[in-house]
Formats: C-alpha cells, sequence, structure tokens
C-alpha cells in the first residue's frame, strides 16, 4: 500500500469515528427517582411517562444512597444553602436509578420532568404531578451530557449498561 493510501484510510477512521461520536453525543441521560417519590409509590407512574416518552432504559436499579454517596453526587452544590437537607433527603430511602436512552436525552428529558419547583413545573411534567416541594422534587436529570456519564458511571459498571 503506498502512502497516500494508507494515510486515506487512516484520516477515514478517524473522520468515521468522530461521526460516531457526534451521533451518539446527546443520546443518553441519567435519572433518579428520589426516595419521596420511591416512598408515595409513585415509581410505576414514572417510569411509565418515562418509556411512554420514548426513553429507552439502559440501565436501573433500586438502590439506596448513604449520606457519604449522597454527599458526592451532589458535590457540585456543596456551598449551596440548601446543600445540607438535600444530602439528609436523598439519603432518607431507596432511590431508583437508571440510564435513559433517546435522541436528545438530556434537554428532552428536563422537558418531561419540569422546573425544579413544582410549583412551576408545566402540566402533565413528572414533578407537576409527582413532586411535593422545591426540595423533595421526584426525580433528578443529569444537566449536561458530560455529566450523565459521570453519574451514569457512579452507579452502574459498564457490564450493568445494556
Ligand atoms: P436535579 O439536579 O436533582 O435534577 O435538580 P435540578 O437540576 O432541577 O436542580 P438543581 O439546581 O441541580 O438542584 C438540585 C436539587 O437540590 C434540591 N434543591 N433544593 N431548597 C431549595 O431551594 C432547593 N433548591 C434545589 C432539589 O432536590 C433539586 O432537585
Ligand atoms: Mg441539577
Amino acid at each position: 500500500m503506498n502512502l497516500y493510501k494508507r494515510d486515506f484510510f487512516i484520516w477515514s477512521f478517524i473522520v468515521i469515528n468522530q461521526i460516531t461520536i457526534l451521533v451518539m453525543a446527546g443520546n443518553r441521560t441519567f435519572t433518579m427517582i428520589k426516595p419521596d417519590a420511591v416512598k408515595a409509590g409513585h415509581i410505576g407512574g414514572i417510569l411509565d411517562k418515562i418509556c411512554s416518552a420514548g426513553f429507552r432504559i439502559v440501565a436501573m436499579k433500586l438502590t439506596y444512597l448513604s449520606a457519604e454517596k449522597a454527599g458526592e453526587f451532589y458535590a457540585v452544590h456543596k456551598e449551596r444553602p440548601f446543600y445540607g437537607e438535600l444530602v439528609e433527603f436523598m439519603s432518607s430511602g431507596p432511590i431508583v436509578a437508571a440510564i435513559l436512552e433517546k435522541d436528545n436525552a438530556i434537554e428532552d428529558f428536563r422537558t418531561l420532568i419540569g422546573a425544579t419547583n413544582p410549583a412551576e413545573a408545566a402540566p402533565g411534567t413528572i414533578r407537576a404531578l409527582y413532586a411535593k416541594s422545591i426540595g423533595e422534587n421526584a426525580v433528578h436529570g443529569a444537566d449536561s451530557d458530560e455529566n450523565a456519564g459521570i453519574e451514569g458511571n457512579f452507579h452502574f459498571a459498564g457490564t450493568e449498561m445494556f
């Protein structure tokens, strides 16, 4: 193979790889059904909304965050006044953690769950239907592709993603 042909194959491989990464980006998000919604028996209702909206479940488990683990998960909010309350709440009972797949997953999932404060959440959104307050707001949704990846890996091993 001459030098020109070899370079052509290498560059084709790199370009196809980059296109694949671009197409894949944005198609996964990470969610948790928070302790308030699990306690109130809303797992089924919330999963129904998620699946009906076209999300595919890549990974899912009923699990528990210790205060230490909850603190680690929400470390970005460490300086916020509600951090202590948030950690206490998120470790107050079991949660459902899941990785979800759909085109435009991050944005579409944030639309599906509604505003952080359920009083401001659009009618029909998960938080409007199931959240109690700004603190106890039924579900978590990742806010970026990067964070979805970090949060998914926080809860799941690669062998648990399908
Ligand atoms: P999340 O990360 O859980 O999906 O929520 P979010 O993006 O809509 O809101 P964020 O600003 O990231 O806040 C994280 C969680 O902290 C609790 N919070 N409490 N008492 C308060 O003023 C207050 N503000 C936020 C909520 O549980 C919120 O979801
Ligand atoms: Mg957030």
